[in-house]
């Protein structure tokens, strides 16, 4: 672990330990209406060829926890691995001890052992479950976490969740130990390991740099172009895609082809409608859109690209007795690298309040690839996390110094989008906004939950070389 988060962890691991989330294991019985979820190791096909990755499940053998706005969120977490671990219900506002983030929230959940999880369930939306314990995410340790609107309930359409992950037969930690290897400047563009270096996959002039790690497979539920799932929906109807970025380190563009849809939330929460055909869904970002089957009965393909990349994933959707044909594994044209297009065209449906900031919180993104070393310098200083009081309205000032780009998470909070590179906004509700090389983004929250929080950048061996930091409420540090 990267010495700044550790000297960052290391003043907070006392609270951190002294409160177990849970009461001791086995004595305690489990709660009527308590869900449960468990963590175990599960076999997966990639290309024909069987892989052994984490995942999460319920009793029933259901991948996805679905909720109902107003619900509470009554969850037993059994960790069925043989290592520790946990789940962070990523996009929901829960108490600060419930947030599921190891020696932040509170401990790790070991092998064999349970946590218990009681709060109310929001906001509703679509959300997502991951481990936040070292390369574990990588290791497939993700799931959708739906907390369906009452609209969507209302309107009756039909839902299909996607959720997008990047797969390699590498070991996560021999990926990230190739990642952190010196890499001398003459190196630089060679390929190394089965590692990307600078100006592989992005114009040489650009310098900027979009994928660290090259992947042997992108998944959409678990599943390949060669394979891919397939739902039945009705000729003519309208559904409601739910897709999730839950890759550990790629962005994607997603695909709709010729058929125009309708952003209608992104992580989960409403925005104005915005009529897409292809849209940028970073690490960690979600998006709802709602598409009408053609008139004519044809299959529709729902397609994600892998950012500078021809590599794509997906899923199909098949009306009754519609042909289903191939679909190639590589597209014609790679995907180009995201930009601040559809952000900026986003416009939150329930924007915060408006008042005025009470606290504005310069915070620099710092790094670099050759040494493989990432960063986060608030009010200038790295490793020193940001101090906020309770109600105070906050702004994060975002501004990337490097040539990668960073999808920045906050938990606990959703923050409202404002600014992009000068340009005010009122743009939207998110809990995980992309900083592409060089650019500033602010964004506003108010400081209702407190507690002691992660804010990180989402690409996971960012995060784990050192680009982690919290925010912490007065009295909480
Ligand atoms: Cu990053």
């Amino acid at each position: 672990m990267h010495l700044s988060r550790r000297s960052l962890l290391a003043a907070t691991a006392g609270l951190a330990t002294s409160l177990a989330l849970a009461p001791p294991a086995s004595r305690v019985a489990r709660a009527a209406g308590q869900k449960t979820l468990r963590l175990a190791t599960r076999v997966i096909e990639v290309n024909g060829k069987p892989a052994t990755r984490y995942g999460v499940s319920q009793p029933s053998g259901a991948r996805d926890l679905i909720l109902d706005e107003g619900d509470t969120f009554d969850v037993r977490l059994e960790n069925g691995l043989d290592v520790l671990s946990g789940l962070h219900w990523h996009g929901l506002n829960p108490p600060w001890r419930q947030d599921g983030v190891p020696y932040i929230s509170g401990p790790p959940v070991a092998p064999g052992k349970f946590a218990d999880y009681n709060f109310p369930a929001q906001p509703a939306g679509t959300r997502w479950m991951h481990s936040h314990f070292g390369l574990q995410e990588q290791n497939l340790l993700a799931a959708p976490l739906i907390v369906r609107e009452q609209s969507a309930i209302k309107s009756g359409l039909q839902e299909v969740v996607i959720l997008l992950e990047d797969f390699s037969w590498t070991k996560p930690s021999m990926i990230f130990e190739e990642l952190r290897k010196p890499k001398p400047m003459a190196a630089m563009g060679a390929t190394t390991g089965g590692m990307n270096m600078p100006g592989m996959t992005a114009p040489a002039s650009s310098g900027m740099d979009l994928n660290d790690v090259t992947y042997d497979a992108f998944l959409a539920n678990d599943r390949t172009l060669a394979d891919p799932q397939v739902f039945d929906v009705e000729r003519g109807a309208e559904v409601r895609l739910r897709i999730i970025n839950a890759a550990a380190s790629t962005n994607f563009m997603i695909d709709l082809g010729n058929i125009e849809g309708t952003v209608l939330t992104v992580d989960g929460n409403p925005v104005l409608p915005m009529k897409v055909r292809q849209f940028p869904l970073a690490i960690a970002q979600r998006v709802d859109i709602a598409m009408r089957m053609p008139p004519d009965g044809a299959a529709l393909p729902v397609l994600a690209r892998a950012e500078g990349l021809a590599k794509q994933t997906g899923v199909v959707l098949r009306p009754r007795g519609a042909t289903v044909a191939k679909i190639p594994e590589t597209a014609a044209m790679a995907a180009s690298a995201l930009t601040f297009m559809e952000e900026m065209k986003l416009r939150a449906q329930q924007p915060l309040a408006s008042r005025p900031i009470d606290r504005s919180v310069p915070v620099d993104l710092t790094g670099n690839m050759t040494g493989y070393v990432w960063g986060m310098a608030v009010h200038g200083m790295e490793a020193v996390p940001v101090g906020v009081e309770k109600g105070e309205r906050v702004e994060l000032v975002m501004r990337n110094t490097t040539m990668m780009a960073h999808p920045m998470h906050l938990h606990g909070h959703n923050f409202q989008v404002t600014e992009i590179n000068g340009q005010r906004l009122a743009g939207a509700v998110r809990d995980s906004v992309l900083v592409t090389p060089m650019a500033t983004v602010k964004v506003v929250f108010d400081a209702d939950n407190p507690g002691l929080w992660a804010y990180h950048c989402h690409n996971l061996y960012h995060m784990e070389a050192g680009m982690f930091t919290t925010v912490v409420y007065e009295g909480f540090a």
